[in-house]
Order: structure tokens, then sequence, then C-alpha cells
């Protein structure tokens, strides 16, 4: 059955704000070198590319109470939450380019926010070899890309727990994590305690990538918005080594494209994040080009037709 083409709106957040690494903030010119728009026009899609969004330079400061660059953070954070939030609005579909993760806190609360006005379900798939939910108590770097599930979930300063509206902006059961290999020590702890849904690579090494991707997907209905936050380090660095933070035995290639064809088969893809690419580890733009060729299948491409 025909569905209406999505109309995209490409948002780039040039910025490393929330990482470990300087060289994120590169990510968002280095997926258009790569064809981003292009490549999805040749879908028959309908891609505007907003620009960039600009916020606080990066001061490159250690840990304050267990944050670094809390104030700079919340400052991108909240511009990318108004840019989703005006795409949304339009009825169009925002995809963010990062940056790094911690910008998620924003794309995410914006798309929560708008679902509740509208009466609309939910889902959020975190595509990551991370969990991203620590918080300044237990965090071992204090970089808030490892935070933004927390924040979302109601754990983290009020700066970034309320930033989109009263916390929590998300429930963990709104939540399912794909790919995730690392996790600090007092993490796990949170994250069994907030009863998050994790598919992790011991998950997908036993069951296979169908299986995971079927239960991550299991009850989406006409009226869920499908958000996806597509953490480049979910790769395995075998195939994408332009990342800041590498974990070992990630997803390959066949299953990080039946990751995308089985998103794009639910049909309720509404916003995305494409977020940690890092093009100062890259080698010549290859992870970059990957990133496209996902998400071309992320928005329907497949080998062969199907029913
Ligand atoms: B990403 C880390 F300690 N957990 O908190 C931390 F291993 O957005 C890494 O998923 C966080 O890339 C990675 O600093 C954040 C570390
Ligand atoms: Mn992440
Ligand atoms: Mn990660
Ligand atoms: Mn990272």
């Amino acid at each position: 059955t025909a569905r209406a083409q999505p109309r995209i709106s490409l948002i780039g957040a040039p910025t490393d704000i929330g990482a470990g690494h300087r060289g994120a903030a590169m990510g968002p010119e280095a997926l258009r070198v790569a064809g981003l728009a292009e490549a999805l026009r040749a879908r028959g899609l309908e891609v505007l590319d907003r620009g960039n969004l600009t916020g606080p330079l990066n001061p490159w400061q250690p840990p304050r109470d267990g944050y670094r660059h809390l104030p700079e953070v919340q400052a991108w954070a909240r511009t990318v939450a108004d840019a989703v939030a005006a795409e949304l609005t339009q009825a169009r579909l925002p995809i963010l380019l990062g940056g790094d993760h911690c910008l998620a806190i924003g794309s995410i609360g914006a798309v929560a926010r708008h679902c509740r006005t509208q009466g609309r379900n939910l889902r959020v798939l975190w595509l990551d070899a991370h969990a991203d939910f620590n918080t300044h108590a237990i965090t071992p770097s204090g970089n808030i890309h490892g935070m933004p599930v927390a924040c979302l979930c109601g754990q983290g300063p009020v700066e970034l727990t309320t930033l989109t509206g009263p916390a929590p902006a998300l429930r963990a059961d709104e939540i399912r994590q794909i790919g995730i290999r690392s996790v600090d020590p007092g993490e796990r702890r949170l994250v069994h305690d907030a009863g998050l849904v994790i598919f992790d690579m011991r998950y997908v090494d036993e069951m296979g990538m169908k299986r995971a991707m079927s239960e991550a997907l299991a009850g989406l209905d006409a009226d869920t918005h499908l958000h996806v936050s597509f953490d480049v380090d979910f790769l395995d660095p075998g195939i994408a080594p332009g990342v800041g933070t590498t974990v070992p035995g990630g997803p390959n290639y066949r299953e990080a494209q039946l990751v995308m064809e089985m998103i794009a088969d639910s049909g309720r893809l509404a916003s995305l994040d494409i977020m940690e690419l890092n093009p100062a580890f890259d080698d010549h733009n290859r992870t970059a080009l990957l990133a496209v060729d996902l998400v071309e299948s992320l928005f329907g491409k497949s080998t062969l037709m199907r029913g």
C-alpha cells in the first residue's frame, strides 16, 4: 500500500560539547560530503537542508561536580530541541546530524513533547555500543554524551531533565536499546533499576538480529511515532572507525542493514538522529559513506522488491 512520503529536514549540530574527544563537530559536514541529501532525494524524497545550528564553542574544561560543560550542553540541547520541534510542527521528518550524543536530550525531548501534545504513542530505538545512562555520581568521565538516556528518564541535572517540559521526558518502557556492549559498573545498576529493555550483543549473538529487532519493534501501532537515535559507534569498528569511542564486537554490515530494513518495513519512522560521527578518526570519509548507505536502507532502499 502506498504511504505518504515523508518530507525530510536535515539539521546540522556541529559540536562535540558532550564528548571526550574533539571532532564530532565535523560530523554534519562529513555526512553532507558523503551525499546524504542526494541519496535521499534519489529515493524520491523531498529533502531540505536547514544548514547548521550554532552554539557555544567547546571550552575543553575538566568536569565540574561530575559534569563537563553543563551550561554549554544545555545551550546546544535547547537549540536542537527548538529546531526539531519546529520541523515536527510543520509535519516534517527531522534528521539531526550530530554532533555528539548529548544532543539527543534536545531532539528526543522535543519529539516526546510533540507526542504528548498530539496524544501519540512513542517508541525510541537507541542504536549504540553504550547505554548512555550515567549520572554525575557514577560517570567515569563526566562527559554528558554518556548521560542522555538517564537525563531523558528524569535522572540528571535539572538543566537537562526539564529542558523540554516536566521530567521525565520519556518513560523507560518507551525505549529499546540495541547493540549495547559497554556499560560502566555504576551504570549497570541504574539501567537495571530503571527497567530499560536492552538487546545487547550477547542477545544478538544468541538470538540473532532478526529476533532482536522484531522484539524491539513489537507493539507499534498505526499511531506510534518511531524515533531512531543512531550512535555510529553502534557499528563494529572494523567497518566504522570514524567515531571517538570504538568498542569491538558490534554489528557487522549485514546485521546493520537488517536493522535499518526492519525499521523501514515498520513504516513508522518519524524522526532520526545520526550521532557521534567523528571525521578526525575516519579513513577517507568511509564511516560517513557507510552511514549514508545505512540511512538509504532506513528509508526503504532494498536490494530486491519486497511485497
Ligand atoms: B556515547 C562512557 F566511560 N560510558 O560515560 C562514559 F565508557 O554517546 C562512554 O554512547 C560514553 O558515544 C559514550 O564516558 C557515549 C565511558
Ligand atoms: Mn551514544
Ligand atoms: Mn556510543
Ligand atoms: Mn561516542
